[in-house]
Parts: structure tokens; C-alpha cells; sequence
């Protein structure tokens, strides 16, 4: 069973199709979309990332197991199981039918139609009547396909519905008004009974069809471009850039809250401590500073181990390809992004176990504060330390210098059975 970790933005629905397909084959997938576990356009653009992923681009796939893989739908056929898959040669075929149907018919007459609505994309009326008219070619002909069928692929949920109806939530949420769908009830008889699968609805909450049709908004549009930048510097710059989809799509993203905005300021500042992590001595200066100025109201530290580590078997074998470094520059950028709550996942080269000691402001796990945190909050044993304990001591030097005995890691690890 695959198992792994999906990098995206927020709500991309490319991301969608590889998220409902592991709802229903079992695979188990965190998502990281969100800081301090993934930043669009700073960790897609790091060294790191575009060494496993190319192109720099989302959704992708990093297995536990170090397998790596990019393209939407590639990842989703990855973590299927064989029903959604096609079981048959000819239902296999089908599935891949309806999946490039998907990205050559669907996708560019609903971008052209959906995005100025969104304030993503100039309007331009030509091209929009023309979207328009591509959007019936395709409703037809999926109308005239479920007349007597209610999916796409078999009697059961296949990949093509999953691809088919991802690729359809903004044109039914957005411009798919009653009298324009009318024509067409398999179509929407079909995507509603889709969108209420249980698997879809986890990841896609519920999906409200469209009462009046979107329009372009010129407001919108302008609140969405890039600041320019100085006049000086614009006459240098090459012609105005309309910002791209995914861009637009992540600004237009109500800002998360900041979970911590409601407690009050402590004094023990963690930018300044992750300056001195990253810039200075671990040992003779970050460490000496973290104890001088921790402060144990406000703050908390915890242990958690990883629950399956035998499962990290193959990791530590495809990752003997990664140096020292690498890691350490990952760690790094790691505590740079994270605001005050700062989250140290240490890969130890050693054992390759993922342990994370995380101080943190309130006396209690922070995922509880935010869903985005929750993620893979189930897969680790959590224990909150005493800080005056030497146990505490201990870990906080291990960890943080990446050093040490690292005794408490466990019988387990210390005699070699799990990775031996
Ligand atoms: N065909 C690809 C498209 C992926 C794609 O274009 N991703 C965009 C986000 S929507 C991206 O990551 N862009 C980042 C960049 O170009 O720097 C797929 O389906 O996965």
C-alpha cells in the first residue's frame, strides 16, 4: 500500500484527483500545503525539491519509500487501487480515455471560461463565447455517454470520474448555471452523485453548484495583479506579466489565520534563536542561547516518535544518496519558514527514524491549534518533557546538533534490528 507525502498548494484540484483516489484505495497520504511543511513558490523553488520534482511544480509525490513523481494525474493512477484503475485491459483503457479527455477537452475551455471570473485571467469576449461553445461540445458528450450509465467507466467509481469530475468542480461551482446545464441532466445527475461519494467528499467538503453564472470582474482582476514595483524599475522590466493561474488561485485564498495571534508576545523570541541556529555554533552559541532565554511559561517541549519506523526501511536506503548537507539545509529552511512555533523534524542519519522536539508556545500539542498541523499528527507517539529534566537537556543538544547517543530512541534502534 502506497504511502506518502503530496505536495501542493492549498485546494489545487490537480491535487484533488490523487487525494480522493487514496480515500479510496486506503493509501495513506499527508498533504503538505501549507508552512511550515510546504510554501508555494519558496519550496517548490528550493534546490531540494526541484532535485526530486524537475519542474518545480505541484501536485507532487514523495513516497516514504523515497519514490518520487510529478504530473497530477501519474501520481493519481499511483496511489489507486486496481477497481479504480480499470480492472480490465479495455476498462484500463477506458480510465486513460477519460483522464486525457479530461486535460485536452475539458481543462482548456473551462480555464478560459472560469479564470477571468475568478479575477485570474483578462476577460476577452471572443474567447470566452468560444470556451462557452467548447463546454457544450464536452457536456453533450458526456450527456450521451451517461444516458444509460452512471459513471463514466463500469457499474463503480473508476479514476476517469474521479479525473473527469475534479477537472468539472470550478465550471459547476463557478458558471454552470441551472438553464445552462439544463440540457444536460446525466451530466449533472452524474457529477452530483460523484460529489457525494463520501471519498470525494473528504476532500472536496461540499460542492455547491452554481445558481448565476460568474461573471469577469475588473476589480477583481486589478486587486489581483502583482504591486508594480518602482517607475524606474518598471521601465526596466520586461512587458507586464498577468499572473498565472496558480498564483491567482492562492491569493485569492482567504489568508489562514495566524493560530498564535491570540496569545501574548513572549519573550523568548524565536526568530532571534533560529538566527543564531542557523548562523552561529550550535554547541558554544544557539544552544547556550535557547537555555539562557527559554521561556518555560510560555513555552513547551515535546517529543514524538514516528509510529511505523520499519516502514522507513527503504527511505534510509534511497536516501544514502542524500549528503549530510542536504539534509541540513532542509532543517534549516525548515526553521527559517516556521513562525514561532518551530518544528524540528530531524532525519537522523544514523537511524533514519523522524523525531521532532517542538517547543511550543502554550502548554499542549500545537496541532490543536490548527488543521493543518494534524496531518500526520496520528503517526507519532507525542511526550511533553520537562525542561529542567537532564533527559530534556539531553534531546534538545541531540536534536538540535545532530549529535550524540541519542539513547532514548529505543532498544529497537540502538541494536540495529530495524535497519540492519
Ligand atoms: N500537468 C501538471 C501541471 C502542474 C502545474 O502546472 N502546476 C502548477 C500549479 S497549478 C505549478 O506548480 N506551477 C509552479 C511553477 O510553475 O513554478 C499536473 O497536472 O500536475
Amino acid at each position: 500500500m502506497a504511502a506518502g507525502t503530496l505536495y501542493t498548494y492549498p485546494d489545487n484540484w490537480r491535487a484533488f484527483k490523487a487525494q480522493i483516489a487514496a480515500q479510496y484505495s486506503g493509501a495513506r497520504l499527508k498533504v503538505a500545503s501549507n508552512p511550515p511543511a510546504f510554501t508555494f513558490g519558496q519550496t517548490n523553488r528550493s534546490p531540494a525539491f526541484i532535485s526530486n520534482f524537475p519542474l518545480g511544480k505541484v501536485p507532487a509525490y514523495q513516497g516514504d519509500d523515497g519514490f518520487c513523481l510529478f504530473e497530477s494525474n501519474a501520481i493519481a493512477h499511483y496511489l489507486s487501487n486496481d477497481a479504480l484503475r480499470g480492472a480490465t485491459p479495455q476498462a484500463a483503457a477506458q480510465v486513460l480515455q477519460w483522464v486525457s479527455f479530461a486535460d485536452s477537452e475539458i481543462i482548456p475551455p473551462a480555464s478560459a471560461w472560469v479564470f477571468p471570473t475568478l479575477g485570474i485571467m483578462q476577460f476577452n469576449k471572443q474567447a470566452t463565447e468560444q470556451a462557452k461553445e467548447d463546454v457544450k461540445k464536452v457536456l453533450t458528450v458526456l450527456n450521451q455517454h451517461l444516458t444509460t450509465r452512471t459513471f463514466l467507466v463500469g457499474e463503480r467509481v473508476s479514476l476517469a470520474d474521479i479525473t473527469v469530475a475534479c477537472s468539472m468542480v470550478w465550471l459547476f461551482k463557478q458558471v454552470l448555471e441551472p438553464s445552462f446545464r439544463q440540457p444536460y441532466p446525466n451530466v449533472t445527475r452524474w457529477f452530483v452523485t460523484c460529489v457525494n461519494q463520501p471519498q470525494f467528499k473528504a476532500v472536496l467538503g461540499e460542492v455547491k453548484l452554481c445558481e448565476k453564472m460568474a461573471q469577469f470582474d475588473a476589480k477583481k482582476f486589478a486587486e489581483m495583479q502583482p504591486k508594480k514595483e518602482t517607475p524606474a524599475k518598471k521601465e526596466k522590466a520586461a512587458p507586464e506579466e498577468e499572473m498565472d493561474d496558480c498564483d491567482a488561485v492562492l491569493a485569492a485564498e482567504p489568508k489562514a489565520k495566524d493560530p498564535f495571534a491570540h496569545l501574548p508576545k513572549s519573550a523568548f523570541v524565536m526568530d532571534e534563536f533560529k538566527r543564531k541556529y542557523s548562523n552561529e555554533d550550535t554547541m558554544t552559541v544557539a544552544l547556550p542561547h535557547f537555555w539562557e532565554n527559554f521561556d518555560r511559561e510560555g513555552y513547551s517541549i515535546w517529543y514524538a516518535q514516528y509510529k511505523y519506523p520499519e516502514e522507513l526501511t527503504l527511505t534510509f536506503k534511497s536516501c544514502n544518496l542524500i549528503t549530510g548537507e542536504t539534509q541540513q539545509e532542509w532543517l534549516i529552511s525548515k526553521l527559517r519558514l516556521s513562525t514561532l512555533c518551530s518544528e524540528v523534524p530531524l532525519v537522523h542519519r544514523r537511524w533514519f527514524c523522524i523525531v521532532v522536539v517542538w517547543p511550543i508556545y502554550l502548554k499542549q500539542t500545537g496541532q490543536r491549534l490548527c488543521p493543518d498541523w494534524q496531518i500526520d499528527y496520528e503517526s507519532y507517539d507525542w511526550r511533553k518533557l520537562d525542561p529542567e529534566s537532564e533527559e530534556c537537556k539531553t534531546m534538545v543538544k541531540e536534536y538540535f546538533a545532530w549529535e550524540g547517543d541519542f539513547k532514548h530512541v529505543g532498544k529497537a534502534f540502538n541494536q540495529g534490528k530495524i535497519f540492519k
